[in-house]
């Protein structure tokens, strides 16, 4: 079939006849990406300062990552773990001597990375730990999002998310994020296997918790033998300025789930991260999955992390993340309630007098896409490729559009 073009409207009617309606996505139809820019059917030419939710630090098509994935899908794409393939265990090597861990469980959605990951907390509660069978406790904190799966929705306390999904996953427990004391007493159960937490809470509206927070997580897990799982799907890989987010107080987690930039934005590709003892509860066939650790993943996996290191993009994050603030503390005062960031990871909550949502609109036709989250919070992650002045620029569009509205 000839690729036809349709115009906005066409894109926007089809998926609204035949589609699933799980998303009202903001009305652009975009058939193009470049580095930092994104391009919509009739040619508009856009700032991206969402980056699919963080999945695109390397930017749009990367020639890098492209070439990768084009070179490996010419000689060989999925065999399944039926048999071996020539790129996993490369891939595995390279990932496990990178991060410091032991070994690495691929799999293909950052959900699937969580799913794995309780899996193997729960598993290893029972034959490590000696907790009684079935009863192994997951502690998550409020606020937190994984994804979509039932177990997702189960941890859960968004009633938006769990809302008409249940019954819930058993054996869950929610305390509130950045909370030590509750931390400490939710510990003290000995059925509770592990606390699975992001380092930066990215649905939430970047909740970035207390200077330290993190290492008395980290104390609490090892004094009370408790998995600490970080799930550095959307922080990590350079987005808050380093290569995972807890490098900023150089800590240490148990078990790493990563996810969306791993693959630069070409294809689904989730990793989990871990120790011998603990990833050795895995034995064959108690896990799996048709295409995770598919050559073409790992291949382009591969490139996509070489092209965050060679590039410094997590160091390029840390610097930027001033030039940013500096930016968004010139957008009217009045208008905004707060300003959240590490590294590019940024959210501005907007004042209720200002429909943040107007605002997403009125970006976008400014040539500046990003989307709200929770109402009154607007994201803003650009790709890591952006350059300063490119990044000053997109903020001046953020101001102009502010002010313009406040007329
Ligand atoms: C949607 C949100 C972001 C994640 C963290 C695991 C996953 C995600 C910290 C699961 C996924 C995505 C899902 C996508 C939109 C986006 C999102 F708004 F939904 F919450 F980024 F904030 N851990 N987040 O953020 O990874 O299975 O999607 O590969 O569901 O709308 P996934």
């Amino acid at each position: 079939m000839s690729e036809q073009k349709l115009s906005s409207q066409e894109i926007f009617a089809l998926e609204d006849k035949y589609g699933c309606r799980n998303y009202a996505p903001v009305p652009v139809a975009l058939s193009r990406g470049e580095g930092v820019f994104v391009w919509d059917v009739e040619g508009k030419k856009y700032f991206d300062f969402l980056s699919a939710y963080s999945a695109v630090n390397q930017g749009h098509c990367h020639p890098r990552i492209v070439a990768a994935l084009k070179k490996q899908a010419e000689k060989l794409t999925l065999v399944s773990r039926a048999f071996y393939s020539d790129q996993l265990g490369q891939y595995e090597k390279f990932m496990t001597e990178l991060l410091g861990y032991d070994r690495l469980l691929p799999m293909n959605t950052g959900v699937e990375g969580g799913e794995s990951a309780c899996k193997i907390a729960r598993k290893w509660g029972y034959e490590v730990k000696k907790i009684p069978e079935n009863q192994a406790k997951i502690v998550f904190a409020t606020g937190n999002f994984w994804g979509r799966t039932l177990s997702a929705c189960s941890s859960s306390s968004d009633p938006s998310c769990y809302g008409g999904f249940g019954p819930f996953m058993p054996g869950f427990k929610l305390i509130p994020y950045n909370d030590i004391p509750a931390l400490e007493k939710v510990l003290q159960d000995p059925t509770v296997a592990a606390f699975f937490v992001e380092p930066v809470q990215g649905e939430a509206g970047v909740i970035i918790p207390d200077a330290g927070y993190l290492r008395k997580v980290r104390e609490l897990c090892t004094k009370y033998n408790v998995l600490w799982i970080d799930d550095e799907v959307q922080a990590g890989l350079g987005r808050t300025g380093r290569l995972l987010a807890v490098d900023h107080e150089g800590l240490k987690p148990d078990i790493v789930i990563l996810g969306k930039a791993l693959s630069g934005g070409m294809l689904p590709v989730s990793a989990v991260l871990t120790s011998h003892q603990v990833m050795n509860v895995i034995t064959p066939g108690t896990h799996g999955s048709t295409y995770g650790g598919n050559p073409l993943a790992c291949a382009v996996a591969m490139e996509a992390i070489k092209v965050l290191l060679e590039e410094k993009l997590s160091e390029k994050a840390a610097k930027l993340e001033l030039v940013l603030r500096e930016e968004l503390e010139k957008i009217p005062k009045s208008m905004i309630t707060s300003i959240r960031g590490k590294g590019l990871m940024f959210a501005i909550d907007v004042h209720e007098n200002y429909p943040a949502y107007d605002l997403v609109l009125k970006l976008r036709d400014a040539g500046l896409l990003t989307k709200t989250t929770h109402g009154q919070t607007i994201r803003l992650a650009p790709p890591l490729v952006i350059t300063e002045e490119q990044l000053r620029q997109g903020a001046a569009i953020i101001r102009g559009v502010f002010e313009k509205f406040n007329k």
